[in-house]
């Protein structure tokens, strides 16, 4: 359960990180199994202007598998509920894996610059990033602009083969907010606001830098037109040991 300066926290800067949330065996759990396919994924490849990739798998359900199991546990859900003051759904889920020496840089945007496409008209939604590595200035962990949740949605575009904000008014957001590096243990849990402008460099380490993002979206916030992700029904929490039912060594 987050504090109340946790909270606080999170309305005034746009994120929170909360250590400690996932034990070590549960993330060595999470680890073994990041490797695999899992069905239903859509795998992106993420090309940075360096010419460097990194992968990106995502997918919009809660399965009976050891990720449902982060996307469902109480832990994440009850922080989101609380950051958001509403009841959530779960929008997407992904793996974002930057392998060493290779992984690419994601260009500054706010998630929320894509998910107003999705037909959701309030920006009442939330990423919560789970550190599966160390995740560390030289592995390219992410980093945001501080207090940017504030300034509504900006515009994206197309920036090399990514979509990225408006580069004129980031210029001059860069200038006036102060950029933090968000250096996060591993089970630790980046809680960011999805108006919140982040970004991340190139994995340049010989150490990879893999983590779990589980996304989601007010009940009250459903898109229009049919479109968006997810089903829009409560989250069924999941037990507290229910990645510790999973068998790392079976991944
Ligand atoms: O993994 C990263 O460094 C950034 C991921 C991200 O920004 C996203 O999935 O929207």
């Amino acid at each position: 359960m987050l504090t109340a300066e946790q909270i606080r926290d999170y309305d005034r800067d746009g994120y929170v990180l909360v250590p400690d949330v996932f034990n070590p065996t549960e993330v060595a759990i999470l680890k073994a199994h990041a490797g695999r396919e899992r069905r239903g994924e859509t795998v992106h490849q993420v090309v940075d202007a360096g010419g460097r990739v990194s992968k990106l798998a995502a997918w919009v359900d809660i399965a009976e598998d050891v990720f449902g199991a982060v996307s469902a546990s109480p832990r994440i859900v009850g922080a989101a509920q609380l950051l958001l003051r509403e009841e959530i759904y779960h929008w997407h889920s992904k793996l974002s894996v930057k392998q060493p020496r290779a992984g690419a840089a994601w260009e500054w945007h706010q998630d929320y610059g894509y998910w107003y496409n999705d037909g959701c008209l309030y920006p009442n939604m939330i990423s919560c990033m789970v550190a599966l590595d160390p995740s560390t200035r030289e592995n390219g962990c992410l980093k945001v602009l501080v207090g940017s949740h504030r300034l509504g949605r900006c515009d994206h575009g197309r920036i090399g083969s990514q979509t990225g904000a408006d580069p004129e008014r980031l210029a001059i957001l860069e200038e006036r907010l102060p950029v933090r590096y968000c250096e996060a243990p591993p089970g630790s849990v980046l809680f960011f606001h999805c108006n919140t402008f982040h970004s991340s460099e190139p994995n340049l380490s010989e150490k990879p830098r893999c983590a779990y993002i589980c996304c989601y979206n007010a009940l009250s916030n459903l898109p229009y037109g049919g479109k968006g992700h997810g089903k829009p029904e409560p989250i069924k929490p999941a037990p507290d040991d229910a990645i510790l039912r999973f068998d790392a060594a079976k991944a």
